[in-house]
């Protein structure tokens, strides 16, 4: 049986990406959940299609690893001259190493690209131990600057001005790119599903 994270309860945070645990613990930091990283836990491949496969496929692994309720965030830029690219192989483009090494090959990708337009969407699963899922979804837009600008944030924040604003998200605090990102959005939509105690299983479920 589904046991619903309450106050105070472990919540295993699926991932190995230090950017998201920052935001993620910021901005559910108002449920009282006790966020638990994943320790010697190991991630399953990412062979999924879709974010959605890829967050279900980590969040799952974590929940019966650990028996407790995990939460993993699937994401990508999708960069609308590249056709979509690299979308669900955001961690992997150009199999090099490094964020930096990454945004130098989208520049290279977009010179002369006069469409900088991209969209960062964002697939959050919390599973349950017993194989439930709660999906939530969320996605930015923006345009894409010629070169990087600020420090924080990870990826491809530095290149990134969403719409309605002058800065980057690598310009912007935790909290301000939580108020409007993609992540912040679909961690928001779960936040609203647990803000209001134990729910059952039907009303929390957006499958
Ligand atoms: P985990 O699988 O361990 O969670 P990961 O970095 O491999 O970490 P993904 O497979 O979801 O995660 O890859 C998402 C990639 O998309 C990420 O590595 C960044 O390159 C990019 N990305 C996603 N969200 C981003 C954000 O908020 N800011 C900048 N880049 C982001």
């Amino acid at each position: 049986m589904t046991s619903e994270p309450v106050a105070g309860q472990a919540v295993v945070v699926a991932t190995s990406n230090p950017g998201k645990i920052r935001e993620i613990e910021e901005a559910l930091s108002g449920l009282n959940w006790t966020l638990q990283a994943l320790g010697a836990v190991p991630l399953p491949p990412e062979t999924g299609a879709t974010y959605e496969d890829n967050a279900a496929l980590k969040a799952c692994a974590a929940a019966i690893a650990t028996h407790l309720p995990a939460l993993a965030d699937d994401s990508g830029l999708e960069v609308a001259a590249l056709g979509g690219e690299p979308g669900v192989y955001s961690a992997r483009y150009g199999n090099v190493g490094s964020d930096l090494e990454r945004n130098v090959l989208l520049l290279d990708r977009l010179k002369k690209k006069t469409d900088r337009r991209a969209t960062f969407v964002s697939v959050v699963i919390l599973a349950y131990p017993d194989g439930h899922l709660e999906t939530y979804r969320g996605e930015l837009h923006g345009t894409l600057l010629e070169g990087p600008r600020g420090e924080n944030g990870f990826g491809y924040d530095p290149l990134f001005v969403p719409d309605g604003e002058t800065r980057t998200l690598a310009e912007m605090t935790v909290a301000e790119k939580r108020a409007i990102s993609h992540r912040g959005l679909a961690l928001a939509a779960l936040m609203d599903a647990h803000r209001h105690g134990p729910p059952t299983r039907q009303t929390i479920s957006v499958e």
